[in-house]
């Protein structure tokens, strides 16, 4: 017993996801975490493409890198499993000092089950495919087959159990079952199954949540029944699958979305239709008990559209993870929006040098110029992370990238402070018009740490922080600016920052640069 007791205490804590007063936390190694992602390309999920994989992550320095594995090339032939893929991974990222992020692409990869052995993929009829309203078969397979689910789970929890063996220091943080589930070409499956379902009556959790009364899909939910029932099933059936994967080991697991238009949805089926998109959170909220969180895929590069997304993910019953998002250079101010909407984490997908590249989702070339805006983010952040971490878990992070045509952004920090963000000014003064920069690479962050003390960090852009009382803010002077990082949690200073420095603001360029900063009056 006590040489049990000892290994106990040395084993790391699994990582989990915690809430309170509606705000969240992602708890590594017992302390709030934050994620600095990167997603490798579909393909890369073996011991050769990761050759390929480390060269790009060496650039961006992630913390956490995530990595597919296939339902085909873990179970190739029914009851015969192979992890070494698995172990290949956690022995490499481990030599690198990063937590990975497994994904689980099996029923559905985006719609398809085409990451499914081919003797899933293959057998209709054991592992029937959703039926059009018009009798075609789509290949998507469907959610209310029982054997697909059997044969899933029973894969899922022999990777979860080999887990659980191969991984007491968690090195993997989270699991991503499945990837962007739901069903392209058709609102649901009309098989005679799916029907008899459809008239059958609604869960009663569901018709809770809704504040309905018992009934028929159609009595209850009218013209969303259809898209409403897919999502239902889907995220019961995904949710089935991540219980009994949390049952063998129970690490933190989310599910992605791929994403209908914030404003222009169009039609389920256009989009993925049954698939977590921002108008049935509240269905998979219900239907999916064991999922921690549901998190966008944004490939939306408009300001009004990827800010909007992030709002609607981040919700006191979900933490906003933003899974993947498109690797060009025009999507890596967002991470600091995503901050702003407080975050557990972030990644652009796409990261190795495999050279795919999903353009026009992401950048024409994979190359270090590409990564750079990338790699800057998290050599702004990362000495901070934790810091921020635990920071947004308290609802203290205030974080915003430039919005083309609008070069000044006002936020508010309390009911004392406001910070100001100006884009596209010189360093040194500046009277008139702010321009704005060039192109929207301008982004901000501001993390309360006391009553007047802040941590303050961007890229190509100015920031003031004023008091909301104009009596205060005309006899507001620095108490002390000084730049410096964090070692081991604790406040490394390097230097004040005065004269020029400070005269006009706090002016940030492509310089890795954190400062802490006292406000006080005269
Ligand atoms: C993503 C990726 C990968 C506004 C695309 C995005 C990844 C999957 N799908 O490279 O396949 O595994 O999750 C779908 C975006 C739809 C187009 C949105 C245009």
């Amino acid at each position: 017993a006590p040489a049990a007791a000892t290994a106990a205490a040395t084993e790391a804590p699994i990582p989990k996801v915690v809430t309170e007063s509606g705000r969240h936390a992602l708890l590594v190694d017992g302390q709030p975490f934050l994620i600095l992602g990167a997603q490798v390309n579909n393909s890369s999920n073996y011991p050769a493409a990761l050759e390929n994989v480390w060269p790009a992550i060496d650039v961006v320095k992630p913390n956490t890198v995530m990595v597919p594995v296939a339902w085909e090339q873990v179970e190739p032939t029914e009851g015969q499993f192979d992890f070494s893929f698995v172990d290949t991974l956690l022995a490499q990222a481990r030599e690198r000092d990063v937590r990975l992020i497994l994904l689980w692409f099996a029923t559905w990869k985006n719609n398809g089950p085409n990451y499914a052995p081919a003797w899933v993929k293959l057998d209709n009829a054991r592992f029937p495919r959703v039926i059009t309203a018009d009798g075609r078969t789509l290949n998507s397979l469907s959610p209310h087959a029982q054997a697909t689910l059997d044969a899933d789970r029973k894969a899922f929890v022999e990777l979860m159990k080999h887990l659980k063996a191969a991984d007491p220091q968690r090195t993997v943080i989270m699991v991503q079952p499945q990837n962007e589930p739901g069903t392209y070409g058709s609102v649901r499956d009309f098989s005679p199954l799916a029907q008899q379902l459809f008239e059958g009556p609604v869960p009663e959790v569901l018709l809770k949540k809704f504040g309905k009364s018992p009934g028929t899909w159609r009595e209850a939910f009218g013209a969303d029944a259809d898209e409403f029932f897919h999502a239902w099933h889907i995220a019961h059936y995904i949710d089935q699958v991540a219980e009994a994967g949390k049952a063998a080991y129970p690490l933190p697991m989310y599910i992605n979305g791929a994403l209908r238009g914030p404003f222009n949805p169009g039609q389920p089926g256009q989009y993925a239709s049954g698939g977590p998109t921002d108008n049935v959170l509240d269905v998979y909220e219900a239907a999916a008990p064991h999922i921690d969180l549901f998190a966008p895929d944004i490939y939306m590069p408009e300001y009004t559209h990827y800010t909007t997304v992030l709002e609607r993910y981040s919700r006191p019953d979900n933490p906003l993870f933003v899974a993947e998002t498109g690797n060009r250079e025009e999507y890596s101010r967002y991470f600091f929006s995503a901050l702003g909407q407080q975050a557990i984490g972030w990644a652009p997908f796409g990261v190795d040098y495999s050279r795919y590249s999903n353009w026009p989702l992401g950048a024409k070339h994979m190359d270090e110029e590409t990564l750079a805006s990338f790699a800057l983010n998290y050599a702004i952040v990362r000495p901070a992370a934790r810091v921020i971490a635990q920071a947004s878990f308290e609802g203290k992070v205030r974080g915003t990238a430039e919005q083309p045509g609008q070069p000044v952004q006002t936020l508010k920090i309390d009911d004392r402070w406001n910070m100001t963000v100006t884009y596209g000014v010189p360093q040194f003064w500046f009277q008139g018009e702010p321009p704005g920069n060039p192109e929207p690479i301008g982004r901000a962050l501001v993390v309360q740490l006391g009553p007047d003390e802040f941590l303050v960090a961007g890229a190509h852009a100015r920031i003031n922080l004023h008091a909301a009382d104009p009596a205060v803010a005309g006899r507001q002077i620095y108490d002390y600016v000084d730049e410096g990082t964090y070692v081991d949690g604790e406040w490394v200073f390097q230097r004040r920052w005065n004269g020029d420095q400070t005269d006009y603001g706090l002016n940030f360029s492509s310089a890795p640069q954190l400062l802490r900063v006292k406000l006080a009056t005269y």
